[in-house]
């Protein structure tokens, strides 16, 4: 299949609960079967100072200090995923940020629930416009 030129990208996580759980082939299932192409793969434990930029839209936030722990606290699969409209796209797969209220045929709310932790636990990360994606990607994946 082809596609337009300068297709779009994304910076997709699978959180430490998604790892933990042996849900990271699944989800990049889901993410090869909607068409969108993976252009970069990294399994690692990202540093606090990594994360503390990542999430700099939610410092003094009341989850922020909950969620850089949960973040930190075991290995995470990073993505960059392309294809035309990936990030809305990915956002669609995803579902809500709440998996008790995330729509079942998403990745949330198929596979996640509330565990009832100080953080929502939601399995992947997507960015969320195209600023941001350029800013995360120039992040996890400096020189891409
Ligand atoms: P993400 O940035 O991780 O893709 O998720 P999102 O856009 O759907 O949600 P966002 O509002 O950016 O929040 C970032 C992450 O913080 C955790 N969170 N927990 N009240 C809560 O318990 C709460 N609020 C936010 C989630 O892990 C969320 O994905
Ligand atoms: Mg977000």
């Amino acid at each position: 299949m082809t596609e337009a030129p300068a297709p779009q990208r994304s910076l997709v996580l699978v959180k430490p609960d998604g790892v933990a759980r042996g849900l990271t082939g699944e989800i990049l299932r889901r993410i090869e079967a909607k068409g969108y192409r993976l252009v970069a793969l990294e399994l690692r434990v990202a540093t606090r100072e990594l994360l503390e930029e990542h999430y700099a839209e939610h410092a003094g936030k009341p989850f922020f200090e909950p969620l850089v722990e949960f973040m930190s606290s075991g290995p995470v699969v990073a993505a960059v995923i392309e294809g035309h409209q990936v990030i809305p796209g990915f956002r669609s797969l995803a579902g809500a940020t709440d998996p008790t209220a995330a729509a079942p045929g998403t990745i949330r709310g198929d596979l996640g629930r509330d565990w009832g932790l100080r953080v929502a636990q939601n399995l992947v990360h997507g960015s969320d416009a195209p600023e941001s994606a350029a800013r995360e990607i120039a992040l996890w994946f400096p020189g891409l």
